[in-house]
């Protein structure tokens, strides 16, 4: 095996030990492949040489609920076709609810893009909801704003700082020199996820910053939104030897058991509730309640804390559902920090 060769797609010795551990570093053993693209009835991979086709073993079915794009799988031939034996641990993977079951969006993710456009379509709560996402699942977020052509592009960042984050950017397709700032990001073997509505410009972004061909169609122009032009996700390499995942549109984002995240988002409500006078506090109506208090004097809106709690319910909810794999996940979580912390380094 010509580990070099991986290293540009994303591999490192964070996936090798588990290789290693589990004993399949043998001349005959199976080789490691990144997971490109999930359809229907196919999976596709990068490997040492090359793009593949790979064989989904019954037990990894459905697939969207086991196996992400961005993943990297042991696979070995068998009567000419290559069969998936083994999913190595993701350093993170980032999921969400769709109908009722968990749904893998993409793995071992370097950076999250959440793309929102300087329209109609901005929605300062559904950026919470990413941003939750981002934080629970331990990946970096970046918040990018497009079509800086169409709107008021001060406002709108005005409105993003407000968030807890602090890599924000506009960018206009029309205009390239907006885009130089997002190389900071592009390290080769970095992976950069997108999310956010269809229509914002996903797609286009990605193909001007990788100089790639991903498809994009005109937008309806009466109601500035999208048609779901991207159909499912796909990783590809940009010339710099970067990863991008460019993912469909998503209608709605539920969060699959985030309530890290969530805190995150609203770091200052949850600094307030460590003054309340009762630990648990439900900042209802309780006497010596620092959050209620703060809404009172103006410096909390009420508004910033009906959506914190609306997101708490909602969280909460869902993990009762869906104790089973919540449980699961946790104890997944806890093991890949154990891992990462007994490797630091990249390669
Ligand atoms: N005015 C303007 N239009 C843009 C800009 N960026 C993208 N668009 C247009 O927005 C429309 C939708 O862009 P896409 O890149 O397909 O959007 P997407 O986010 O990939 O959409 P889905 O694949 O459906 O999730 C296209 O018609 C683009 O030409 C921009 O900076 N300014
Ligand atoms: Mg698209
Ligand atoms: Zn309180």
């Amino acid at each position: 095996m010509n580990f070099s060769k991986l290293q540009p797609l994303g591999w490192s010795n964070y996936f090798l030990q588990q290789m290693a551990l589990a004993d399949t570093l043998t001349e005959n053993g199976p080789q490691p492949f990144r997971i490109s693209a999930i359809y229907r009835s196919r999976i596709d991979a990068i490997g040492e040489d090359g793009e593949q086709t790979l064989m989904c073993p019954d037990h990894f079915l459905p697939v969207s609920q086991h196996i992400a794009v961005g993943d990297w799988v042991l696979a070995r031939k068998r009567h000419e076709h290559l069969y998936i034996e083994n999913i190595l641990m993701a350093k993170n993977r980032i999921e969400r609810y769709s109908g009722h079951e968990h749904q893998l969006i993409a793995a071992n993710l370097d950076y999250l893009w959440i793309v929102t456009s300087a329209n109609e379509d901005f929605n300062l709560k559904r950026l919470q909801r990413y941003l939750a996402l981002a934080y629970e699942f331990s990946v970096e977020p970046v918040v990018i704003l497009t079509k800086t052509d169409l709107g008021n592009k001060e406002a709108y960042l005005k409105q993003i700082r407000s968030l807890s984050i602090s890599e924000v950017h506009g960018v206009c397709a029309h205009q390239v020199e907006t885009l130089a700032p997002l190389s900071a990001y592009f390290h080769p073997g970095n992976t950069i996820a997108l999310v956010g509505s269809s229509g914002v410009g996903k797609s286009t972004l990605v193909n001007l910053v990788s100089k790639g061909e991903q498809l994009t169609r005109e937008i309806r122009s009466d109601d500035g939104k999208g048609k779901h032009t991207t159909t499912s996700r796909q990783l590809f390499f940009s010339e710099q030897q970067v990863a991008f995942i460019d993912t469909p549109g998503m209608r709605e984002l539920q969060l699959p058991g985030a309530m890290e995240g969530i805190r995150q988002v609203f770091a200052e409500i949850d600094a307030l509730a460590h003054e309340c006078k009762f630990s648990d506090c439900r900042h209802d109506e309780e006497p010596g309640c620092a959050v209620q208090a703060a809404i009172t004097n103006g410096s909390l809106s009420e508004e910033q804390f009906a959506s914190y709690q609306k997101l708490l319910k909602e969280d909460a909810f869902l993990q009762r559902r869906d104790a089973g794999t919540y449980a699961m996940k946790q104890q997944q979580r806890a093991f890949a920090k154990m891992v990462n912390s007994h490797k630091k380094e990249k390669w």
